[in-house]
């Protein structure tokens, strides 16, 4: 497997440059997306203030953690105040009261794994889905929010993989494959091992941002602005970070005794988190810790199939980055 672990980047790699940025130029969303979003929590805010005066809503997950693309459906998350609320009986009141108003598709869906109302607004087009008392996931999209503040490498790396995630079909965990919150971790901690390192440990730095939810301490250096050029001193370009990327996962990874941690800011060893064997439902057949619910692996959707499914598709792109005349193309190919 690992054959081909100490290849060199091809000679041309930087021609791929241009075409790298353009596209993720072109998966940005435009100025007026974040406009309609912002009207349509307005209006959410307008009816769960009037019926829970103390309740708060939040933008989470790729509308507010800076890794979104054009046109995604936003989700949001009712902090109710209270810890101790049916979570159900709230999402069919929400429902209820929403479905008065001019919203479409109203839906309350009680038994997900993650319970939530989904909506469709006809006025700004957007579709969410909104959760109850998901305070964790408000906080790490925060943390992902504040490491793409520091360098913009990560943002464009990460758009790159996401848009290579979505095409190639590996960005579905019903199917056993990876969320973007675990693509985007993956991104952090890549960059985080470069040398010179093109991203801190904000978890190993001086704490200037704590909260406690649900019993766990989530604390970290948040006052980015001072970390401005910190990866100025790796001079890498995106087109050889996305080559080094696929290479890592593809030829240099040791999936069976490492785990990727970006609260540690380092690789740390599967033995000492006791995740050497299956568990359950959970394989960690690749392990990416949660920054904060540390015993929470992120590859815990992926099986015996889909890791090879997995690990094939980083091969493929590594070769096709590797040696492909025009490798932007074969990259993206719908699967
Ligand atoms: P898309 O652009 O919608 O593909 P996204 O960033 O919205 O990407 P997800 O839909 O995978 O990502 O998840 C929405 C947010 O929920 C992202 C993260 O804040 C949180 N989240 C997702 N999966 C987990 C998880 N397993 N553990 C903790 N938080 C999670
Ligand atoms: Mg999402």
């Amino acid at each position: 497997r690992n054959h081909r672990s100490h290849i060199e980047c091809r000679g041309d790699i930087n021609r791929l440059n241009a075409h790298f940025l353009e596209i993720y130029e072109s998966l940005i969303p435009p100025e007026e997306e974040k406009e309609k979003q912002k009207q349509l929590m307005a209006l959410l805010n307008k009816h769960v203030t009037n019926e829970w005066p103390k309740a708060q809503l939040f933008l989470y997950g790729s509308c507010a953690n800076s890794f979104g693309f054009r046109k995604s459906d936003i989700d949001v998350c009712l902090a109710m105040g209270d810890a101790d609320v049916d979570k159900s009986e709230i999402l069919l009141r929400l429902a209820d009261i929403l479905k008065s108003d001019n919203l479409e598709n109203v839906q309350a869906l009680t038994r997900a794994r993650v319970p939530i109302v989904k909506l469709m607004d006809p006025i700004t087009g957007i579709s969410c889905d909104i959760c109850v008392n998901n305070m964790l996931a408000v906080v790490n999209t925060k943390l992902l929010l504040d490491y793409s503040k520091i360098d913009v490498r990560l943002r464009q790396l990460a758009f790159i993989v996401k848009h290579w995630a979505k095409s190639r079909g590996v960005n579905e965990t019903y199917q056993g494959t990876l969320s973007s919150y675990a693509y985007v971790l993956m991104c952090i901690h890549f960059l985080q091992q470069r040398t010179p390192s093109i991203l801190p440990c904000l978890q190993g730095m001086e704490v200037t941002y704590k909260v406690n939810v649900d019993n766990v301490e989530c604390c970290y250096f948040d006052q980015v602005e001072k970390l401005q050029g910190f990866g100025s001193r790796n001079g890498e370009s995106i087109a050889q970070l996305v080559w080094a990327f696929f290479n890592y996962w593809a030829y240099c990874h040791d999936y069976t005794n490492d785990v990727i941690s970006i609260r540690m800011g380092s690789l740390i060893s599967k033995r000492e988190k006791d995740w050497t064997r299956r568990i359950g439902n959970d394989r960690h057949l690749i392990c990416i810790e949660d920054p904060f619910e540390v015993s929470h692996d992120l590859g815990r959707v992926v099986d015996k199939r889909s890791i090879r499914v997995l690990r094939e598709e980083f091969e493929r792109a590594a070769e096709i980055l590797q040696y492909d005349p025009n490798p932007c193309v074969k990259l993206f190919e719908p699967y």
